[in-house]
């Protein structure tokens, strides 16, 4: 009798969540992750928030072995939790990262859609976008203004950096393995939002495969949003510095 061909272990998904003051939709975010199935862990990377999110995470780790806690206590900012907490996914031993928001504009239920997509071996791909910019994606949940800053940042970033995709700005990712290793995750230097055009732009310039899947983006429920003018126009300037660095090689 011919031996049984090994089922394929499911693939380790782990999920980053950058937080800064998320008490109120930390918990009930991760259970709804973890629920997704038991090859999906969960990593909570926090600045030492005021609120307490992290003493949140710490104690509900205690009895839910997936859930994970980064605690940051030294540096605080978007772009570096974000890359903190994907170094941390590696050396965790994830096959896929997803990172998202966790106020829930970008919901669990899609997150099985992204990485599907990810894995399709009949399309290959290193990185899926969860995009409110293509079929079955949508942003009519949020205010004109807002929709209107994103729309032109999205028309400014993709002129300026070239992205071959419609939705630049999405944070809610999907990520191979070896597409952060290849890119060196681990070099990126944004310290806040920013880092989502950076990491776009060095995907693209490897000539890795990009994909957008079509999602729901829902106006944060609870919490408070952290964008100010500021962080949005150092996130304009980012991009030119990245337009310029790849001009002169030094990218
Ligand atoms: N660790 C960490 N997380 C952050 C920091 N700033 C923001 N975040 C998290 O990053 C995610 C996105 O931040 P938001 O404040 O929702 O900003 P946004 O989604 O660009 O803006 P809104 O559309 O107004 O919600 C959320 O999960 C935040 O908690 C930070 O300095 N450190
Ligand atoms: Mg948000």
């Amino acid at each position: 009798m011919a031996p049984q061909a090994s089922p394929v272990p499911a693939p380790s998904v782990i999920v980053t969540l950058p937080t800064w003051n998320e008490s109120e939709n930390v918990l009930a975010l991760s259970q709804a992750l973890l629920a997704l199935g038991p090859n999906y862990q969960v990593l909570v990377v926090d600045d030492n928030s005021p609120d307490g999110t992290w003493k949140l995470v710490a104690e509900a780790g205690k009895s839910e072995p997936r859930l994970h806690l980064l605690h940051r206590t030294s540096d605080k900012g978007r772009g570096a939790a974000g890359r903190a907490g994907f170094l941390r996914a590696l050396e965790m031993g994830a096959d896929v990262v997803v990172e998202m928001d966790a106020d829930f504009s970008h919901q669990p239920r899609f997150v099985p859609a992204l990485v599907a997509r990810l894995l399709d071996p009949a399309r290959e791909v290193g990185l899926v976008l969860g995009s409110r910019a293509v079929a079955g994606g949508s942003d009519d949940d949020r205010g004109a203004l807002r929709r209107l800053i994103t729309l032109a940042a999205n028309l400014y970033i993709r002129i300026l950096l070239g992205v071959p995709v419609k939705d630049c700005n999405s944070g809610f990712r999907c990520w191979r393995r070896s597409t952060l290793e290849r890119i060196r995750v681990q070099d990126t230097f944004s310290k806040g939002p920013a880092i989502v055009q950076e990491l776009l732009f060095k995907t693209a310039r490897e000539k890795i495969g990009i994909a957008e899947v079509g999602i729901e983006f829902i106006e944060r429920q609870r919490g408070e949003s952290t964008l100010t003018l500021r962080i949005l126009l150092k996130g304009y300037t980012t991009v030119l510095q990245l337009r310029w660095m790849a001009l002169r090689g030094k990218l």
